[in-house]
């Protein structure tokens, strides 16, 4: 077993620097100034799936062959991207993330899933970094209804666990320069204070899954990355989108793009 993997079913998270290269982590952070302009009345901590899954260029960063290595060792080889989301927050108000676990608000089957956590910028205490729960990886599964709902515009995700139910006196902040990532379980308690710095903290989560998982959600469109697709598993997969000069964000590598 990998070391990464060790750590990973220890802690529940690990961390990998320089996954990707300072220029690739620069043209991520301009992707989402350039989708800022795209969708003006969007928070930027909200660029979710649905606006990333048919555009180019994060085809081409979600397939990178170093990000993808680095899934393969936590789910095997047949590999498939099931969400993408931006958490950009900016600097002075960028919102919390309220502590919870991923797989509380996923109807996959199994939960075999990991979370890929990519660091367009640094991403310290001062601007809001992600913030883990090492070794409640092993605690149950909340469901949505042991939540909280705080839906009152001050957080990312309108909900968190109660905070009479969190100890949070072995909390770690991952820290992280951009270009690194960290990798967490679906069911680690994790969470992120808001950015009051001057800085923009800009994440990117990716979910990566085996072709073996099941995603419940209705027309949903998952990207093939590694492998094959599995008889008998009924996700469905989007098709790779063609850069459209004009429409798409120009990156590094478009001419070669296909
Ligand atoms: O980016 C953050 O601050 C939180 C990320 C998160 O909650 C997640 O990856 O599930």
């Amino acid at each position: 077993m990998s070391t990464l993997r060790q750590e990973y079913d220890e802690n529940g998270y690990v961390i990998v620097r320089n996954a990707i290269d300072a220029d690739l982590a620069r043209e991520t952070a301009e992707h989402v100034h350039w989708l800022r302009k795209k969708y003006p009345d969007t928070r930027p901590e909200q660029f979710h799936h649905d606006l990333l899954v048919n555009d180019p260029f994060m085809h081409r960063l979600v397939g990178d062959d170093r990000l993808l290595d680095i899934a393969e060792q936590f789910i095997g080889s047949n590999i498939a991207l099931f969400a993408a989301h931006y958490i950009a927050k900016p600097p002075k108000h960028g919102q919390e993330v309220l502590w919870h676990q991923d797989g509380t608000y996923w109807p996959l089957e199994p939960m075999e899933v990991t979370t890929i956590w990519l660091a367009a910028t640094d991403s310290n205490r001062e601007n809001g970094c992600l913030r883990v729960l090492p070794g409640t990886q092993n605690n149950k599964l909340l469901s949505r209804a042991e939540l909280q709902d705080v839906d009152d515009g001050s957080n990312v995700l309108a909900s968190g666990i109660h905070p009479s139910q969190i100890d949070d006196s072995n909390v770690v902040d991952l820290e992280l320069k951009a270009g690194d990532v960290s990798i967490h379980n679906p069911k680690i308690i994790h969470g992120s204070k808001p950015n009051t710095s001057d800085k923009w903290r800009i994440g990117l989560t990716l979910r990566y899954i085996p072709t073996t998982t099941y995603v419940k959600f209705e027309n949903h469109q998952n990207v093939l990355l590694r492998g094959d697709k599995v008889d008998g598993i009924a996700n469905m997969y989007s098709v790779r989108p063609v850069y459209k000069e004009g429409d798409h964000m120009p990156f590094a590598g478009v001419e070669a793009y296909a």
